[in-house]
């Protein structure tokens, strides 16, 4: 029997180049109508198309089927957006977990055409940015309505409840409490991970991922912390991408293991389209962790 030829059903193309091989084009081919894109590189000059296993984070986009050219971090010699145009912008830095929770809701509520990504490079960063847009000078900042406001979890909440899409939060009732008591417990959760890093002892950050295990557990009509898909998610998603490559790399601790809620949510968060997009690249995350949390050893 023949085997059949994959016919393309969709090709996105020209979102950018590859880095290593400038002269290959991104493209990426659905096979079929509910199959992932896979990455092509293509060559014009050598009319060449061959599967591209290393891709930059532009042509991640591209995968995703959410066709976004991510922008060029703006340094101190980029000269500032338009601030008189009425644009909803929301400054970020490709690296920074923070602003990468406001960076996921926006993508997940389908806002990429209404919410303008403004990535700053924080270690070169543009003056007007402390002048003239957020005076606190930190990422992430939202531009909206001619105000501009801070700090992610406020900023993911604003976003949810002013903008059109698909609701991350409840809106009352018990739920409401859980998710406002999960949501307070990021900070206390991300200092307690990361009290663990320096020594050898890992128990506090083993009863923290214990408390996250526990509480995945309240639902049971899907892998999130309520059940379905939420801010919560979104307020985690970040640090525990961090924390579970660094503990894996540097203690060689899978924060999963034993662990069948923890690992489970991992995975259905992996499968979110508008968060794959926001990850950075694990090996620059881990050298980040260890030049951060490692320094003095
Ligand atoms: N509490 C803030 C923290 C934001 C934050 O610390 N952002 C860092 C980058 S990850 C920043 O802008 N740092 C620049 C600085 O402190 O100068 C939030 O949740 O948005």
């Amino acid at each position: 029997m023949a085997i059949p030829t994959p016919i393309p059903t969709r090709v996105f193309s020209g979102f950018g180049t590859i880095t290593p091989e400038p002269h290959f084009t991104c493209i990426a081919i659905k096979f079929s109508s509910t199959s992932t894109p896979f990455p092509f590189g293509f060559s014009p000059n050598k009319l060449q198309l061959r599967p591209l296993l290393n891709t930059t984070r532009n042509f991640c986009a591209v995968a995703t089927g959410v066709q976004e050219v991510l922008p060029t971090p703006l340094t101190s010699t980029s000269p500032p957006p338009s601030m008189v145009d009425g644009a909803t912008r929301l400054y970020i830095s490709y690296t920074c977990p923070y602003a990468q929770r406001v960076w996921i809701t926006r993508n997940c509520k389908g806002l990429q055409d209404k919410i303008q990504l403004v990535p700053i490079d924080l270690k070169d960063r543009p003056s007007w940015y402390k002048d003239k847009v957020y005076p606190p000078n930190k990422v992430p900042a939202l531009e909206h309505k001619n105000e501009v406001r801070g700090e992610s979890l406020d900023l993911i909440k604003y976003i949810d409840s002013h903008f059109e899409g698909p609701s991350l939060s409840p809106s009352s009732g018990p739920d409401m409490e859980f998710a406002e008591e999960l949501l307070s417990y990021t900070d206390t959760f991300y200092k307690t991970v990361v009290s663990s890093f320096k020594g050898d002892d890992v128990t506090e950050a083993c009863t923290a991922f214990d408390y996250i295990e526990t509480v995945l557990s309240k639902y049971d009509d899907g892998p999130f912390f309520l059940g379905q898909f939420s801010l919560v998610d979104i307020a985690y998603a970040p640090f525990i991408e961090r924390f579970q490559l660094f503990l894996m790399d540097v203690k060689n601790y899978d924060i999963g293991f034993g662990r069948p809620n923890l690992a489970a949510w991992m995975e259905a968060m992996n499968n979110i389209d508008g968060y794959k997009i926001t990850r950075s690249n694990p090996k620059e995350l881990v050298e980040s962790y260890k030049r951060r949390f490692l320094a003095n050893i």
